[in-house]
């Protein structure tokens, strides 16, 4: 007894012991706008997405092609050029298989489809594009599949991040249809919905969703057999996990049990990250992080905590949560104001980090461009809550930006994108490495 005390004590101390190491920024790519994805292709070279509607080649760290590789501004719903915006080119991943099939899946606001009822804002398509191997690389959007649309009430709240699983099939983050609060969505579906639990706890709606879908097949896409409602009588067949606000960031480990992580956008209080496992309900609007959430009264958590769902089901509590500086100002662990989610750590600069999840906060408050780095350290004990902080530059340093999303490269290091601006102004959007100080020798780093 008294050596397992002495273990628990040593399990305890553990987040005292670990002060995470200094890190610096290696910039990679300037002049976009928004950048909002990154993937490797074989060669060394990326492939990043540009909000405005822009996939763009990064030859290398420092030289992005003047090119787009593919331009995308004529698909897409209509953007608030210049301000703020969550619509947009979102996400892109690779095809496991792209070295021999040249597959890439790209996930954007496209126009709101004519079936649906007008005072919608727009439709999230998720569509397969062929890049093919012959240089300069380009992709020919006549070349366009359509794999998946899900209806958008308000512009907000899209997710759109997309990534594939150990398993081939395509996860997709959907938000909860936006405007705030998970308000039930205009009467497109009214027959199918039952009113006044929002739409991330109505398993009748793609909204507020980690979907997970078959795309090895000719169009559109199939349902995996192993989908929990792929039968699709209790609930949408494409759905994987559901009680999500706004999905930002999706990122398998690359690692260990390969499990999906995501960040979710919170409300007002709490900001969270999950480990999303098949049928899981993450709680949203029943909670927000660990606590009662209340959409009439958004700053106050409700006395008791809701412990299940409409079934049932227990509700899932985030792997990592902190506080939002909105509902939290004067609190030091109040990291920022909307997370943005990141990966698990794989690569070989900071072994101090292996298995921890990088991640950032986008602001401090809304209108200042000072985004900050996080990190949640993986606990010992897997039941354990991941621990919180930021992963400070060296120097003291700041990134001059909002920290708008997350990538990840086939060796496990980690990147960070930024913008200057609050939105879609072009000329500020930067991607970043994340390197050693000690590796920061170079004229290019942080
Ligand atoms: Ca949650």
């Amino acid at each position: 007894m008294l050596l397992r005390a002495i273990a628990l004590a040593l399990v305890c101390a553990t987040p005292l012991l670990q002060a995470a190491p200094k890190v610096a920024l290696e910039l990679v790519a300037d002049g976009l706008t928004s950048p909002l994805s990154f993937a490797s292709l074989p060669g060394g070279r990326a492939l990043i997405v540009d909000q405005p509607g822009y996939i763009r080649l990064l030859e290398k760290p420092g030289r992005l092609r003047e090119q787009p590789v593919l331009n995308l501004t004529n698909r897409l719903s209509a953007l608030n050029h210049g301000g703020f915006d969550e619509r947009g080119v979102l996400g892109l991943a690779l095809h496991p298989d792209f070295a021999r099939n040249r597959r890439v899946f790209i996930a954007y606001t496209a126009p709101r489809r004519e079936s649906v009822t007008t005072n919608w804002d727009c439709t999230l398509r998720v569509s397969e594009f062929l890049l093919p191997a012959a240089e300069p690389l380009a992709i020919d959007a006549a070349s366009e599949t359509i794999r998946l649309e899900v209806d958008k009430p308000y512009a907000n709240h899209n997710g759109g991040r997309i990534a594939f699983g150990p398993d081939g099939f395509l996860y997709v983050g959907v938000g909860d249809g936006g405007n705030g609060n998970d308000e039930d969505a205009p009467a497109m579906e009214e027959k199918s919905r039952r009113p006044g639990t929002g739409n991330g706890q109505n398993l009748k709606t793609l909204l507020g969703k980690i979907l997970r879908i078959d795309v090895n097949v000719p169009e559109g896409h199939g349902i995996p057999k192993d989908n929990p409602f792929a039968d699709g009588v209790k609930a949408l067949p494409e759905i994987w996990a559901y009680g999500i606000r706004n999905p930002w960031g999706l990122g398998f480990d690359l690692g260990a049990d390969h499990a999906l992580y995501s960040a979710d956008v919170g409300q007002t209080l709490w900001e969270e990250v999950n480990r999303i496992e098949r049928g899981g309900n993450y709680g949203w609007r029943l909670r927000e992080g660990f606590t009662g959430f209340n959409p009439k009264a958004p700053e106050k958590s409700l006395a008791e905590v809701p412990a299940t769902g409409a079934s049932g089901e227990p509700l899932i509590g985030p792997i990592a949560q902190y506080k939002n500086r909105n509902g939290f100002k004067k609190d030091a662990d109040a990291h920022g104001i909307s997370v943005t989610g990141g990966y698990i750590y794989r690569g070989k600069a900071f072994p101090a980090l292996e298995g921890d999840y990088v991640f950032g906060d986008w602001a401090r408050i809304w209108g200042v461009p000072a985004g900050t780095l996080l990190i949640a350290h993986r606990p010992t004990d897997p039941k354990a809550a991941w621990t919180v902080e930021p992963l400070e530059l060296a120097g003291g340093g700041k990134v001059g930006g909002y920290v708008i999303a997350f990538g990840q490269d086939a060796d496990g290091e980690v990147y960070v994108m930024t913008n200057g601006n609050i939105g879609l102004t072009p000329g500020k959007g930067r991607v970043w490495k994340i390197i050693t100080p000690a590796a920061a020798t170079q004229a290019s780093a942080y």
